[in-house]
C-alpha cells in the first residue's frame, strides 16, 4: 500500500525564475527577461508592450537566485534532501539565442550537461521541461511569437538537439509548462503582444494550435531517438466548484473546467474534442490545421499527463452577477469555505484528491504532480533558518490527500515534486518575497541580499517524508 517502490520525490523550478546570468555565455534575450516587477499582469498577459529593458523598471529574472553559478551547490543540497528527481527547465535562448539559428549554441548546451551531471552522480533523476513560459525575443520580434507557425519548427530543432544530446540520460520530459495558460498570460506562455484591433481568441488558438502541434512533434521525436523516453503534457490544474447548486452555475464549472482541459484533451486523445470545435464556430474562430497536422496530433499522444495543484476554482452562470477576487491570474468568486495564503490563493488539500481524481478518470494515463506548494513570506533569524510550520502545514495536508488518491482510489502516480524547492522568484507577481523554498535564499524583492542558502524547518521534515516513502507526515 501507499505510495510505488519507485515513487519519483523532488522539488521543481523554472530556468528563468532562478538561474540568473541572463547575458552570459551567449544566451540571448528572452521574453521572461524583459517582465518587470513593475506592471507585471498588464505585461504578462500582452495588454502592455514591453519588448526590451526599460528605465525605471527592475527585472528579477536578470539574476534571479543565480543558480547558474550556484548548481553544485543547490543540488547538494536536494540531494541531502533524499530527492529522487528534479524539475528544471531548458533556457531555450541558451541554446538558440536567437531561436532561429541552425547551429545550437555550444556553451549553453555545457551548462545543462554540468547540471545533468550533477544530478546523475546523486542518482536523482532530471524532469526536463523543454519550454517553461519562455521564449528567445527574436522570434517575438521578427516572427510574432507562437501565432507564428514557423515557431513550430524553431521548437522541432530544439528538441532534437535535446533529445540527441541527453539520451540515456534524460527519460522524463515535458514540452509546455502550464499550456493552458498561454489563454490567460499570452506573452508569457507564447510570445504575445496583441495588435490595435486583432482577434484575440482568433490568434490564442492559432498560438495554442500551434504549441500542441509542436507538443505532439516532440513526442514523435523523442520516441524515436529513444523508445524509453516518456512525454509528457502539463496544465495548470484545479477544478472549478459550481457557485451554487443552480443548474447554470453547475454548467458554469463544467465549462470552465473544459477551457483547460481543451489543451490536454488534445496532447491525451490526439484529437480536437467537438465541443472546441463547436465552440471555434460559434465565435468566429477559424484556424488553420491542416491534415497533416491532424495525423501529427493523432499519432503522437503524451505517455503520460502532469499538473500543477494550487487551488480549487469557482465556477458560476454565464449571465452570473458576481465579484471576482484575482487569484494568480484567474479571476474567481471566493470561495468562504477555504483559507487563503498571504497571496489570496484559496487552500483546498481535499480539492487536490477531487482534481487528481477527475484527470485519472479523464484520460487514464499516469499521471505526474510537478508542482504544489504554499508561497509565504518567512521570517529567517541571524543564520537564516526559518520555521516554517504553516509551509510543513500545507504540504503534509496536500500529501496526505495525494496519498488518498492513489490509496483508496487507485490513481497511477509517478512522482511529486513540490514547486520552487529553493526560493525563487514569483513568476506571477515577480517577488522574491513570496518564498516556496525548503532552502532559503538571502535576496529581497529588489536584488540585495548575498544570495546565501540555509536550510529552513520543512528541510529536515521534507527529508523524513521522503525517507518514509511519504508514510511519516508527522512535524517533530
Ligand atoms: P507564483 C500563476 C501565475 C503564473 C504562473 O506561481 C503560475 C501560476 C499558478 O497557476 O503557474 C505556476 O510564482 C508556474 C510557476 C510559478 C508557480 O505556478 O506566481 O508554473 O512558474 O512560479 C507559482 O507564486
Amino acid at each position: 500500500m501507499g505510495f510505488r517502490k519507485d515513487f519519483l520525490w523532488g522539488g521543481a523550478t523554472a530556468a528563468n525564475q532562478c538561474e540568473g546570468a541572463y547575458d552570459v555565455d551567449g544566451r540571448g534575450l528572452a521574453n521572461v527577461d524583459v517582465i518587470p516587477i513593475e506592471d507585471r499582469a498588464e505585461i504578462v498577459t500582452g495588454k502592455r508592450k514591453m519588448l526590451d529593458f526599460e528605465e525605471g523598471y527592475f527585472y528579477p529574472a536578470k539574476e534571479s537566485i543565480d543558480m547558474y553559478h550556484h548548481y553544485e551547490e543547490d543540488i547538494a543540497l536536494f540531494a541531502e534532501m533524499g530527492f529522487k528527481t528534479y524539475r528544471f527547465s531548458i533556457a531555450w535562448s541558451r541554446i538558440f539565442p536567437k531561436g532561429d539559428e541552425v547551429e545550437p549554441n555550444e556553451r549553453g548546451l555545457a551548462f545543462y550537461d554540468n547540471l545533468i551531471d550533477e544530478l546523475l552522480k546523486y542518482d536523482i533523476e532530471p524532469l526536463v521541461t523543454i519550454t517553461h513560459f519562455d521564449i528567445p525575443m527574436h522570434l517575438v520580434t521578427e516572427y510574432g511569437g507562437w501565432r507564428n507557425r514557423k515557431v513550430i519548427s524553431f521548437y522541432e530543432r530544439l528538441c532534437k538537439v535535446l533529445f540527441n544530446r541527453y539520451k540515456g540520460k534524460v527519460k522524463y520530459w515535458l514540452t509546455f509548462n502550464e499550456i493552458n495558460m498561454l489563454l490567460h498570460a499570452p506573452f508569457m506562455g507564447a510570445g504575445i503582444v496583441f495588435d490595435e484591433g486583432e482577434h484575440k481568441e482568433q490568434s490564442l488558438y492559432q498560438a495554442a494550435h500551434h504549441e500542441l502541434v509542436a507538443s505532439a512533434l516532440a513526442t514523435k521525436i523523442a520516441h524515436e531517438v529513444d523508445p524509453n523516453n516518456k512525454i509528457g503534457c502539463m496544465m495548470a490544474g484545479g477544478v472549478h466548484y459550481p457557485l451554487t447548486p443552480k443548474p447554470e452555475d453547475v454548467w458554469g464549472a463544467y465549462t470552465s473546467d473544459r477551457e483547460n482541459l481543451f489543451f490536454i484533451d488534445v496532447q491525451a486523445r490526439g484529437y480536437y474534442p467537438n465541443y472546441a470545435l463547436k465552440y471555434f464556430e460559434r465565435n468566429g474562430i477559424e484556424l488553420e490545421i491542416s491534415h497533416e497536422d491532424k495525423a501529427i496530433l493523432k499519432e503522437n499522444p503524451v505517455d503520460f499527463i502532469s499538473f500543477s495543484y494550487y487551488n480549487t476554482r469557482i465556477g458560476v452562470a454565464e449571465d452570473a452577477e458576481v465579484e471576482n477576487v484575482e487569484s494568480n491570474l484567474f479571476q474567481t468568486p471566493d470561495n468562504p469555505y477555504l483559507e487563503k495564503t498571504e497571496w489570496g490563493w484559496p487552500i483546498d488539500p481535499l480539492g487536490f484528491r477531487t482534481t487528481i481524481n477527475s484527470i485519472y478518470d479523464r484520460y487514464q494515463k499516469p499521471l505526474f504532480v510537478v508542482e504544489n506548494g504554499l508561497g509565504a513570506v518567512d521570517e529567517p533569524d541571524e543564520n537564516g533558518y526559518v520555521e516554517d510550520d504553516y509551509r510543513i502545514k500545507y504540504l503534509a495536508e496536500h500529501i496526505k490527500q495525494m496519498r488518498d488518491a492513489v490509496d483508496l482510489d487507485g490513481v497511477d502516480l509517478l512522482g511529486y515534486t513540490t514547486w520552487g524547492c529553493i526560493d525563487l522568484v514569483s513568476a506571477g507577481t515577480g517577488e522574491m518575497k513570496k518564498r516556496y523554498g525548503f532552502i532559503y535564499v538571502d535576496r529581497d524583492n529588489y536584488g540585495n541580499g548575498t544570495l546565501k542558502r540555509s536550510k529552513k524547518k520543512s528541510f529536515n521534515w521534507y527529508k523524513k517524508v521522503i525517507a518514509s516513502n511519504g508514510e511519516d507526515l508527522s512535524n517533530n
